[in-house]
Parts: C-alpha cells; structure tokens; sequence
C-alpha cells in the first residue's frame, strides 16, 4: 500500500436517533465519551461492578504489551453471572433460551430451568473426568443445548472449544487436537435445509483421523431415527446425552475462577495458514460483553433479542451467550437457515416470537434484497425496535433497504466492527447518541481509542484527541487500536511468536486488526475490508468495499465482489464479479451501465476494467466473501485453499465460467 488509502465514497445521508427513542436509551449522556477518554482504566472498573465477583479485584490493569491482565486478583464465575444470578432473583421464571429448531420445534428455557440444565450437564462433564483447566471441543448444530454446554463448561472451569458444525472431520480434528480436548459434545445430527448434517459421523471420521487425546464423546439425540445409515456409537467411548445429563444432580457449585483463567478458544481461519486459536479468559471479557450488550442494542427487561448467528463464531459466543445471558436477557436461538422452509423464515420467527432486537450480518441482507421484499412484507414485523449488523462492511444501499424495509424506517441501525480477537465490539454508534450514516460503524465506543495509520506507523488520526474533534478533511488508511481493552485476546493458544508477529509487530504501540479504515470530515470511522484486500491502482489505493457499494447501488445489483487483478501498466486493475437481483436480467450493455455507474458514483478512478455476472460468490462458512480466491480466478492460477468456504463448487464453477469468457 502506498502513503494513504484514497477516500471515495462519500455518504452524506444521516439519521439521527428520534427524541423518543433518544430519551429512554440506556445511554443517552454524551458525557460518556469524555469521562472514558479522561480514565479508561477507572472507567472499565466501573463496568466491571455490573458482574457479581466472588472476590474483588486487586489491580484493574497490568499491561505488558502485548499481554494485558484486567482485574487482577478478583476471582468471579462467567456461568454464574449468566444464569445463577438470575435463577435465584426476580428473573427466576423469566425466558431465557427461545429455542427455534429448523423442523418448527420451539422449547422455551426460564432462568430456573437454565441452571438446572446446566448443572446437570456440568455434572455430566464431571462424569466423564472434565477437570477445571480441562479444554472440551463442542461439535454441535444450532440447539440450545449448545449453550448450555458451553454454559456448563464455564461452570466448572474447563475451557470450551466451538468448532462450527459446517466443518469438516479434517477441520475438526485438527482444532481438537490443537487444544488437546479430553472431550468432545456432539449430537447425532443437525437439521439444515430439511437435511441431516451427520455430525456423529463426521466426529468418528476426525477421531479415525487420530485424536488422542479425547477419552469421552457426548452426543446429544436431536435427529432421532433421521439419523443417516452408519450413526453408530462406541463402546466405552460413546455416551449419549439423554442418558447420563438427566440423571445428574441439579446441584453443581460454579467454580471461583481467576479473573485471568482462560474461559474458551476459539479458532479463526486466516486466509493461509493453519487456524488461529483465539484465546479469551474470564474477568475482562465478561466486563466488556456485558457492557457493550446493554449500550449497543439498547437491551431493556422486556426485550426479545435475536442473534441470528450460530455459536460456531464469536458474534455466537459474545452476543447470543455471554452479553446478553449476562444481562438477564431473554434470546433467541435459531437452528435453522433463512430460506427454509421459505424465503421469509426470519420474518415468522420476528412475527411469532416478537422479536424486538435483531443482529444480523451484510451478507444475509443482500441475500434478503436479492429475493425481494415480497418476503418482509407478509409478516408483521411491528415488535421490532432496533436492528445491528456485522461480520463485514455493510453498503451503504443494504443499510437503507435494511433501515426501510426491516426497520420500518423506524429502527436505529448499529453498525458494529468487531474481530474475534476484539472479543467484543469496538467501533459502533450508540443508538441513543450517535446520529448515524448507512455504511459507516461511526464511533469508536468509549473507553477505545483507535487511531489510522500510515504505510510508516505514524498515526494520521490520532487514537488520543479531543473528543469533539473532527478532521474536517478525510483521512485512509489502517485501523489500530492504542490502549489495551478488557475483552482483548490474551494469545493465539500455544502460539506465542505468531501472536507478536500476527498482531503486534506491525506498529510499535498498537494493536494491528488487518482492516483498512478511514475517518471522514466529521471524524466517522468507515471500515473498508481487509488490508489484503486494499487494491493499487496506478499508484491510487482503492478500497474493494467503496467499489463493491458503488455497484451495490445500482438498482439491479444484489451483490459485488471486487478485487485487483495484476495489469502490466497500472499494477492492478479494478474487476469486478456481480449476482443480479432475482428477476433482473443481465443484456448487452449492462456491463458498460455498471462501469459509468461506478464511474459516476465515486469517480473515473474507480471505473473496473471489467466485470463479470455470475450467480455466486465464494463466502466462507460465516458468510464473509473471499476475495483472495476471486484473484486466483481472475488471474487464472490454481485455486489457493479453499477448506474454509461454505460451498467449494461455487469457486470450480466460477472458475470454469470465467476460462469460458476469456477463451
Ligand atoms: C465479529 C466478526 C472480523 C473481521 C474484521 C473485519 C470484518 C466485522 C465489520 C467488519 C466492517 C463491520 N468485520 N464486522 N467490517 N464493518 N461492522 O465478524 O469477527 O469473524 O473474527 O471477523 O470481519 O474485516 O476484521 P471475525
């Protein structure tokens, strides 16, 4: 990348929150950002008060870049603080886990019923010789009893390892045995698209594989007699759920656990390399998850807040366990996806649970705009009262058919970046605060100062300025983060120098995440995609995202991926790969149409060079676009790894059809 990223898009659009809305957020004094910028430690020990501690912290922070420790000396409980707090208070017979399986079952969890599950699951962990400081691997489809073990894995102290249960045995095997688990939970299956997801199987395949280090697998009973042919159990090895969790004692004390013990890993797959075990301990990331829950959604006691991602990545983990579970809340858990039975499976579940939160990622959005909004509009989507996305850069046209056609036009959007690494987010608005602009995360929250850097690591936004100040001017280039932050990852599990090297090596204080960024003249942040991603052309970095959003808003474009394609002149050269709205059909002149379409939105500069319709893109498993492989398609190389993708035959076909044209 050259000196700075070249800032295109420009969003004028803002929404700033309604008076009424306004005056019953949970935060609604802007003095927040001052008093966290004045103290940030003093201001994160006042979050951390929120949790119960069994003993109080000595020493708020201790930070030996790269390792920080928050709350040094406080022993607490991350299950306790989920579910006993409020089984034994007022929340008692309050809904904890709304449970919607994909066949249509709902199972409806109180409080009181959580803790007695739990416990008996934790108990049955014991059972089997799980051990505090003990890892165990979850291989489970999207039920509640996932959360209730990773639940009871908190309880008594062992870490929990999340593998999602669209990976396979190969993936699986290998994040088993990087964490050494002595267990894994599994189920016999799971429902996905009115098929079986044979998970018993694929489990035995990745102990075949050689995983010695697992003594016991659980495996819950969710498919029955579905089950595909060759669901066996083994001997001595295998026991199911359903006949050692119910027979358990509901009484399981929580271990008092170090603010600082590890409390899960949880495995990112990087673009190359073999995946990352992301590191999370206790105190600090249930400070900051609870913390961000009860700002960012606005949650209030009688709200129906659903998470629509699965407990397989973070947002699962952080934002449909830990933060909302911590603040009483009651949660929607989905099995299934959004196109099954039908296209408008989101809207009944919002309809028939009167859902009043929705989280949810871009890449669901597109796929909504790209099946019309005959799908939203036959349910009543009235109950809700705030809407978030995440997992990527949102475009600026999905923010407005999101906020118009989901919100009503009444609901506040929260835009939230966030990593795995983060733990929770950092940069979003405050519904009750923030004005907003569609496409941008706004703020950093306070108590996080994030700065943009240069090629050099000289900070052209500072991370430490007034709070009101704004850079009147547009500012690109990378994304960093200054001041250690509690729900910060402590390490790449086993992997110290990758740690140091990954995130810490880039620039001399901060923290590196890998996204481009810019500041625009009111000092909003835009996250433009992965610095990988960042294209050079003719000596002008561009940013994939403003290209992709430029497209995006044209009327027959559901989605675009762009990359930077090696050309002799320019260096690289801006192509393009578009899916057309269901109904839209491509005709001669379209490509020229969608190439003055960019060209006119954010300038000549930007024009691709060529761009190819297709009725897919390659995503990983969590929905994020792989734009690496997208490269090797244009450029014509042998595709690099492609084991993280949801769908492998979307890439051969792309692939294919691409040679096709060229030839
Ligand atoms: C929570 C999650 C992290 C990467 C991150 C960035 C992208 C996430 C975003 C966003 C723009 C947002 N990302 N949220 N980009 N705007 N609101 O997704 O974690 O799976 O670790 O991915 O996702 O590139 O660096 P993870």
């Amino acid at each position: 990348m050259s000196e700075t990223l070249e800032t295109l898009l420009d969003e004028s659009r803002t929404f700033p929150p309604s008076d009424a809305f306004r005056a019953q957020a949970n935060i609604n004094d802007p003095g927040i950002y001052e008093r966290a910028a004045a103290d940030p430690v003093k201001f994160w020990e006042e979050q951390a008060e929120a949790l119960h501690w069994f003993e109080r912290w000595h020493t708020a922070l201790e930070w030996n870049r790269p390792y920080a420790k928050w709350f040094v000396g406080g022993k607490l409980n991350a299950c306790y603080n989920c579910v006993d707090r409020h089984a034994e208070g007022p929340r008692a017979d309050k809904i904890a886990l709304l449970f919607e399986g994909e066949p249509g079952d709902i199972r409806k969890i109180s409080f009181r019923e959580l803790k007695d599950e739990v416990s008996q699951t934790a108990n049955a962990l014991k059972s089997l010789g799980v051990k505090k400081g003990d890892r165990v691997c979850i291989y489970m489809p999207m039920v509640a009893e996932l959360a209730i073990t990773m639940l009871a894995c908190a309880r008594i102290g062992a870490a929990h390892s999340v593998v999602f249960g669209g990976f396979s045995a190969d993936s699986l095997a290998e994040r088993t045995n990087d964490a050494e688990a002595k267990v894994i939970v599994t189920a016999d299956g799971g429902w996905r698209r009115g098929h079986v997801v044979p998970l018993k199987k694929i489990t035995d395949e990745a102990l075949d594989l050689g995983c010695p280090t697992v003594e016991k697998v659980l495996v819950l009973n969710r498919v029955g007699e579905k089950a595909p042919e060759g669901t066996t159990m083994t001997e001595g090895r295998d026991v199911w759920w359903h006949e050692v969790v119910p027979q358990q004692s509901k009484d399981c004390p929580c271990e008092p656990m170090d603010s600082e013990d590890l409390l899960y890993i949880l495995y990112t797959s990087g673009s190359t390399g073999k995946p990352k075990g992301i590191v999370h301990t206790t105190g600090g990331y249930l400070t900051q998850t609870t913390a961000t829950t009860k700002w960012v959604f606005d949650l209030k006691e009688n709200d129906v807040y659903w998470c629509t991602a699965d407990c397989g990545w973070v947002t699962g983990h952080s934002y449909i366990v830990y933060g909302p579970l911590s603040n009483g809340a009651t949660c929607v858990v989905f099995e299934g996806a959004p196109d099954s039975p039908d296209k408008d499976r989101f809207w009944k579940i919002v309809e028939n649970h009167k859902v009043t939160i929705l989280y949810t990622a871009p890449t669901a959005i597109r796929a909504f705009m790209k099946w019309g909004v005959q799908y939203p509009q036959s349910c009543d989507l009235s109950s809700l009262r705030l809407l978030g996305s995440v997992g990527e850069p949102i475009n600026p046209e999905a923010w407005i058919w999101y906020h118009e056609n989901i919100g009503g036009s009444r609901c506040p959007i929260v835009d939230t970046w966030w990593q795995t690494e983060t733990g929770s987010i950092l940069i979003s608005p405050l519904p009750g605060l923030t004005a907003t602009k569609p496409g941008s995360a706004t703020q950093p929250l306070p108590g996080i100062l994030a700065a943009i850097m240069n090629e050099e690591g000289e900070e052209l936004y500072p991370a430490h300025r007034a709070v009101n100040e704004k850079p009147g001017e547009a500012i690109g280039g990378i994304l960093a983060i200054k001041h250690p932050w509690p729900s910060m990852t402590r390490g790449i599990y086993g992997e110290p120098e990758r740690f140091v090297a990954t995130y810490w090596s880039r620039f001399k204080e901060h923290y590196f995440p890998g996204d481009g960024a810019k500041v625009d003249q009111d000092g909003y942040y835009w996250l433009l995609g992965r610095v990988d991603d960042i294209m050079l052309v003719a000596g002008h970095n561009i940013s994939t995202m403003e290209v992709e959003s430029a497209l995006v808003d044209h009327h027959a474009v559901a989605e675009a991926a762009v990359i930077g394609k090696t050309h002799d002149l320019k260096g690289q050269a801006i192509s393009a790969f578009v899916i057309l709205k269901t109904g839209q059909e491509s005709h001669p002149d379209m490509v020229n149409e969608l190439k003055a379409h960019v060209a006119h939105k954010i300038g000549a500069i930007a024009r691709p060079d060529d761009i190819f319709i297709c009725a897919d893109l390659p995503k990983t498993r969590s929905g994020k676009i792989m734009r690496r492989l997208l490269r090797d398609v244009a450029e014509g190389r042998a595709l690099g790894d492609t084991t993280t993708l949801a769908d492998p035959g979307v890439v051969n076909s792309l692939k294919n059809q691409y040679e096709d044209k060229e030839s």
